[in-house]
C-alpha cells in the first residue's frame, strides 16, 4: 500500500473499493503532485460509485398518462386567467421575488464548439454569443420592472474559469457585478466497463460534471441559495444555455406558478415530430407529474395516438422551469428526497499503460426533471414552439445555430409587423437587441428600420 502523510483514510478505502489502479504513476510523482492526486481522490463517493454500478439501467416507472396541461389561451376565460395570471406575476418579479438562472455546465460536444457554450456567437446581426443575450434580457426585466433580477449561471469544472473571465472582461454586460452569480456544479467520475476509475492524467481522474440535476446541489453548495433567501427570492426562473428565444422571465407562467403554489413549473411545446430529441411531460400511475426522456419512452407510447390522429404524448419539454427557492433547498440538502443518476455510455480518454486510448466508458448524470415528482405541486403550461424555444445543438441543421438564427429573425420581423412597421424589401438580416425589446409592446411604433440588408435595433 502507498503512504502519504494525513491520507490514510483515503488511501485505505481505495484499497477497499479495489481502485488502487489509480496510483500506477505514484513512483514518478512529485510530492506535490502526489498530494494533488489524493486531493482529486478525497472528492470521491466510493460507496455510491458501487452503488451505481450495481442499479439496473432501467428503473423507470412505465405506468404513466400524458400530463395534464394548462392550453394555450383560446377561449374568453382562458384569455382572462391568463391576463390575470400576468398581473400576478409582473407585480411579484417586481417586488424582487424572482432571480434567473441559466445551466451551462454542459460540455456542447454534439455542436463540436470548445469553449463555453454561452460565448458561442449567435445574433444574426449583432454576431453576439448565447451569454450576452441572456445577460441583455434580464438587465432589460429589471429595468422594465424597476427591480434587480439576480442572474445566476451555473458552469462546470472545465469552462468556469473562462465563463467567469468573459463576464468580468465584458463589465458583465450592463449587470451590477453582485446581481451576477457564477458557481461550478459537481464532478462525478466516469468509470471504465469494469467499474474501475479512469486516469486522465497521471495525477488526476477522468471526471464529468453530475448534469444539470446537479444544479440543485449545487445551488444550495455554493452558498447562491442562502444569499437568495438573504435577497427575498422565492422563485428561480431556470433555463439551458443554448436557447435564445427562452423569455427568462414570464410574467403570466410566474402568476400561474404563484396563484397555484406550486414547487416547480414547466413549459411544454407540442413536439415538432415523432422522434424530436425532447422529452415529454406524463403523470405517473401515483399521480406524480414527470418527464420521460426521449431515449426512455417505450415504442409503443411513442407512437401512440388519439381518435383525432394526434399523438398522445406530445408535451415536449424544453426546459424552462420555475422552483421554489424552499423547495430547492429541501432536495438539496438532502433531507431525505435527492435526485437519482442516469447511466450512459460514452467514449472516454483513458491513460494506461503511458498511452492515452479511447475507451468504452460509463457517464453519471443527473436530470433536473427528476425533480418533478417529488413537488406537491406542479403546473406545466403549454407554450408556443416558434416564440419560445430556438435549442442551438448541432453544427449544421437541425436545431443548429442557422436554425436558431432563423427562428430570431422570424419573430423579430413578427414583432416589428405586429406593431405596423415596416421591414425594407431589402433587409435581409435582422435583429432587434433583448435592450430595445424583450416583447413586442416594447416597440416604439415610430421606428424605422434603415433601408439596409443588416439591420440590428439597439
Ligand atoms: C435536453 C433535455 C431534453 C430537452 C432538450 C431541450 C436532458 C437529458 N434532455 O436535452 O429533454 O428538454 O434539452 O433543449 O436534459 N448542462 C449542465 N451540466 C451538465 C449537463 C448539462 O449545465 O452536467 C446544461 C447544458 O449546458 C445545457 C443543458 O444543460 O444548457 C442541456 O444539456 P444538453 O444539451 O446535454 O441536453 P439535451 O440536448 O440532451
Amino acid at each position: 500500500m502507498i503512504d502519504y502523510p494525513g491520507y490514510d483514510h483515503l488511501i485505505r478505502t481505495v484499497y477497499e473499493h479495489n481502485q488502487e489502479h489509480v496510483f500506477e504513476y505514484w513512483d514518478e510523482l512529485s510530492d506535490a503532485d502526489r498530494g494533488e492526486l489524493l486531493d482529486d481522490l478525497s472528492d470521491i463517493d466510493f460507496d455510491l460509485l458501487r452503488k451505481l454500478l450495481s442499479f439496473k439501467e432501467s428503473i423507470q416507472d412505465t405506468n404513466f398518462d400524458p400530463a395534464p396541461c394548462i392550453p394555450l389561451p383560446g377561449t374568453e376565460r382562458e384569455k382572462s386567467a391568463y391576463l390575470a395570471a400576468g398581473e400576478t406575476g409582473a407585480a411579484y418579479v417586481r417586488k424582487g421575488k424572482v432571480a434567473a438562472f441559466v445551466v451551462a455546465g454542459g460540455q456542447g460536444s454534439r455542436l463540436g464548439y470548445e469553449g463555453p457554450k454561452g460565448m458561442l456567437r449567435i445574433g444574426p446581426a449583432s454576431n453576439r454569443s448565447l451569454f450576452q443575450i441572456h445577460a441583455e434580457k434580464i438587465l432589460k426585466y429589471s429595468r422594465k420592472y424597476n427591480t434587480a433580477v439576480p442572474f445566476l449561471i451555473m458552469t462546470s469544472r472545465s469552462n468556469h474559469y473562462e465563463t467567469a473571465r468573459y463576464f468580468s472582461e465584458n463589465d458583465f454586460f450592463g449587470l451590477s457585478p453582485e446581481d451576477v452569480f457564477i458557481f461550478p456544479q459537481n464532478m462525478i467520475p466516469s468509470l471504465d466497463a469494469e467499474g474501475k476509475l479512469v486516469l486522465e492524467t497521471r495525477k488526476s481522474v477522468f471526471k464529468n460534471p453530475d448534469g444539470h440535476g446537479g444544479s440543485l446541489h449545487a445551488l444550495h453548495t455554493s452558498g447562491v441559495l442562502a444569499q437568495l433567501k438573504n435577497r427575498g427570492i422565492e422563485t428561480i426562473s431556470y433555463f439551458q444555455v443554448d436557447n435564445p428565444l427562452v423569455k427568462i422571465i414570464d410574467p403570466a407562467f410566474i402568476g400561474f406558478h404563484v396563484m397555484a403554489g406550486a414547487d416547480i413549473s414547466s413549459k411544454a411545446v407540442k413536439k415538432a415530430y415523432l422522434g424530436e430529441k425532447v422529452g415529454v411531460f406524463v403523470r405517473f400511475g401515483g399521480g406524480s407529474i414527470g418527464v420521460v426522456e426521449y431515449s426512455d419512452l417505450p415504442e409503443g407510447k411513442l407512437h401512440d395516438r388519439d381518435e383525432n390522429g394526434n399523438l398522445r404524448f406530445s408535451s415536449g419539454n424544453i426546459a424552462v422551469h420555475l422552483f421554489g427557492r424552499e423547495f430547492v433547498g429541501r432536495v438539496a440538502s438532502g433531507a431525505g428526497i435527492a435526485l437519482p443518476f442516469h447511466r450512459a455510455r460514452k467514449k472516454i480518454n483513458a491513460l494506461r499503460g503511458g498511452t492515452t486510448a479511447e475507451i468504452e466508458g460509463l457517464k453519471f448524470e443527473k436530470f433536473v426533471f427528476d425533480a418533478l415528482p417529488l413537488a406537491d405541486k406542479n403546473i406545466v403550461l403549454e407554450v408556443v414552439r416558434e416564440d419560445e424555444f430556438a435549442p442551438v445543438k448541432n453544427a449544421s441543421g437541425v436545431d443548429s445555430i442557422e436554425s436558431a438564427q432563423k427562428l430570431m429573425m422570424d419573430q423579430h420581423r413578427k414583432w416589428l409587423a405586429g406593431r405596423g412597421i415596416r421591414i425594407p424589401k431589402k433587409t435581409r438580416i435582422i435583429e432587434i437587441s433583448p435592450l430595445a425589446a424583450v416583447e413586442p409592446d416594447d416597440i416604439n411604433t415610430d421606428l424605422v428600420v434603415p433601408d439596409e440588408e443588416r439591420v440590428y435595433i439597439s
